[in-house]
């Protein structure tokens, strides 16, 4: 048994390495090798949460593989998806097709908010996301937390079509977990967006309720959230209870989906929720897109944003009991 001395400075030694917050304890154990996921000139995306199935990728060049303080990160052009940005082994970001993911977790919410001013992304390194919500003239403050500080230079050096998001003079970046953040900005923003990797390992506690409950405490009256939200062909069991375990907090808690080929089963979907306001959900955007905007995103349309959240018949059973 250790000592009280002793575990007294072990958990501050723990706390001051930023590796335990006050919501939940979070241990971060030594990245994993991912090396033997790059075989004969293929990387293999292979993952406990899409058992039994993998998406493959021809690998022309592999620019950096180093693992970070939480993960293994590589970065590698691809014969046919240009630049892939991979996390612990899973495709975090393809060239081909990441727009359609940043811009269905940014702009669904941003276009249903009236006047969304103050935004906090949290996850989100690579910036893409952050490139979205800056289209968005009303945006005065684009906070962003992110706890791998290597996925951000990495990203920057890399990924600079994703990257560029981190340009743009409204954005704050902060090196920290964040739900220690929000717990310290109660009642500040109007939308967040978590912007995660998948529940597997550190990930796993942005999928829970006590996460949510930070989400929803950090947000304004009228405020709204868009988080990561798995896949319907794959993660229902996992989206299910989530989505019932928030319906207490969240005036309206409602799922859209969108198609990525590069994401497991080629579709990720979203939560959406909001606080307060008058209960009609984002189904529809509330907010007109200049002409320009319009021109310049590659997936987002007023009417991909309603068709969004019509969900396949054995899914919205699945999810929502209708
Ligand atoms: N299965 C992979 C899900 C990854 C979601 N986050 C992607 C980060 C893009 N900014």
């Amino acid at each position: 048994m250790l000592g009280l001395r002793r575990r007294l400075i072990v958990l501050a030694s723990a706390w001051l390495a930023g590796q335990i917050n006050s919501h939940r304890m979070v241990e971060f154990p030594p990245p994993k090798d991912y090396s033997h996921l790059l075989v004969d000139g293929w990387f293999h995306e292979r993952g406990p949460l899409w058992p039994g199935q993998a998406f493959t990728l021809q690998v022309k060049e592999v620019l950096y593989h180093q693992k970070s303080k939480f993960q293994d990160v590589l970065v590698f052009d691809s014969e046919t998806h240009g630049r892939v940005l991979v996390l612990d082994g899973v495709i975090q970001c393809t060239q081909r097709d990441e727009y359609s993911y940043q811009e269905m977790i940014a702009h669904v919410p941003l276009f249903s908010h009236p006047n969304p001013e103050r935004v906090l992304v949290i996850g989100g390194g690579d910036g893409g996301v952050l490139r979205e919500i800056a289209r968005h003239p009303c945006v005065k403050d684009i906070v962003i937390c992110e706890l791998d500080e290597d996925v951000i230079n990495v990203s920057k050096k890399y990924m600079p079509f994703m990257a560029k998001g981190y340009d743009d003079p409204r954005v704050k970046v902060h090196v920290m977990d964040g739900a220690k953040f929000m717990e310290e900005n109660q009642s500040s923003f109007d939308v967040i967006i978590t912007d995660s990797s998948d529940p597997v390992g550190p990930a796993c506690v942005l999928f829970e309720t006590p996460f949510y409950r930070a989400m929803h405490g950090a947000l304004r009256e009228g405020g709204i959230i868009c988080t990561q939200g798995e896949c319907v062909w794959l993660h229902v069991d996992l989206i299910r209870p989530l989505v019932n375990s928030i319906k207490p907090l969240f005036k309206t808690v409602e799922y859209a989906y969108c198609t990525i080929p590069s994401y497991p089963s080629g579709q990720i979907g979203f939560i959406i929720a909001t606080k307060g306001g008058e209960g009609k959900g984002c189904k529809a955007p509330i907010r007109e897109a200049d002409e320009g905007t319009l021109k310049a995103l590659r997936y987002y349309t007023p009417e991909i944003h309603r068709a969004s959240f019509v969900l396949p018949a054995f899914a919205r059973r699945a999810i929502f009991g209708e």
